[in-house]
């Protein structure tokens, strides 16, 4: 559970129908940030591979280790968080990480971790 959550809730970052709430989250090395589809859609959590630093852990869900199987995965109906499911992953390694919502990128649903020093 992330030390910034603005849900006072069950997650730290909300899904809704093309958005993250909130779309920038700050937390330290070693959170868990939590994802939750409190939408009616489906949506992914899917890391930009160049949009990571260079020595972290790709992340998707799903389990991807690649941008492009969560793509080629998601075409096969695979890899998304369903509505009241959550996703979760913990950030080790300081720095900036954008993601986005396969089904939703072109309508601008992405977002950023920024992961700061412990
Ligand atoms: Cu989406």
């Amino acid at each position: 559970m992330g030390s910034g959550s603005s849900s006072g809730g069950d997650f730290d970052i909300g899904m809704s129908a093309m958005a993250f709430h909130p779309s920038k989250l700050e937390v330290k090395a070693g959170t868990t940030v939590v994802w939750k589809n409190t939408g009616m859609r489906r949506h992914s959590v899917t890391a930009y591979e160049d949009g990571i630093p260079d020595d972290a852990d790709y992340f998707a869900s799903g389990g991807y280790d690649t941008e492009q199987a969560a793509r080629d995965a998601w075409t096969q109906g695979k890899g998304a968080v369903d509505q009241g499911r959550t996703y979760e992953h913990t950030f080790t390694v300081p720095g900036n990480y954008a993601y986005f919502c396969i089904p939703h990128e072109k309508a601008g649903m992405s977002g950023v971790v920024v992961v700061t020093e412990k």
